[in-house]
């Protein structure tokens, strides 16, 4: 375990391969039911690289219209987004030191090509509960920054069964996803990453 100046903890390795095969197949059933989409920037309806798609009472989407938000149902189908996995909510318990559960999973897929731009995560009400991540497939090069744009950033490469606790001043760090290095997994058959994003949304 490592704790980066603000108290953002990475825990390499943490899923072993079994529990990371286990979350992909719980994976794959909730994108049967809620596929994943492509969301756009809001304002410019500029497409991100990476899609996505949600689990649990909230989901996070963002498009042209009506940009960066939670609803309770998928902005394709609007059917209600598919349960949170119970074993998802455990690692919450074990991990997130928070008394309520997290509300929303956002699960993003990125493949060979995609990145997310340096921006930071403040769509939720409670920001004091933190962030939990969780990595699965290919390894991908992860930017941190400070509180301000501005502030200098480092980078550290994540990669399967890694998970990513962001509490406390790190919860409002600047980050991104500078690249994914393909290639490097064999969890995903047809390669890409997976990034899970526990979350509670309200306080
Ligand atoms: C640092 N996802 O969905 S997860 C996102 O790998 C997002 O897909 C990235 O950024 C991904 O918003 C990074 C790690 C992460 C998540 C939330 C954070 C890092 C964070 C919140 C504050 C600081
Ligand atoms: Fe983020």
């Amino acid at each position: 375990m490592s704790t980066l100046a603000n108290g953002i903890r990475h825990l390499p390795d943490y899923l072993d391969r079994a529990a990371q095969e286990h979350l992909v197949e719980l994976i794959r059933g909730i994108v049967a039911e809620a596929p994943l989409y492509v969301p756009e920037m809001p304002g410019t309806g500029k497409p991100m690289s990476v899609r996505m798609t949600n689990c649990g009472p909230l989901g996070w989407v963002t498009d042209k219209e009506k940009g960066y938000r939670y609803q309770s149902f998928h902005p394709v189908t609007k059917k209600p987004w598919p349960a949170m996995p119970q074993e998802l909510t455990d690692l919450w318990e074990r991990l997130a030191g928070h008394p309520k559960p997290p509300e929303a999973c956002l699960i993003n897929f990125y493949s060979d090509d995609a990145k997310m731009g340096l921006h930071q995560d403040r769509d939720e009400t409670d920001l004091s509960a933190p962030v939990l991540s969780i990595s699965l497939g290919d390894s991908c090069l992860f930017r941190v920054g400070g509180l301000n744009r501005k502030e200098p950033t480092g980078s550290f490469r994540l990669s399967s069964g890694d998970i990513v606790i962001l509490g406390g001043e790190g919860r409002l760090a600047f980050h991104g996803i500078d690249r994914i290095y393909p290639g490097t997994s064999t969890l995903l058959r047809n390669g890409g990453r997976i990034n899970l994003t526990l979350r509670r949304v309200n306080s």
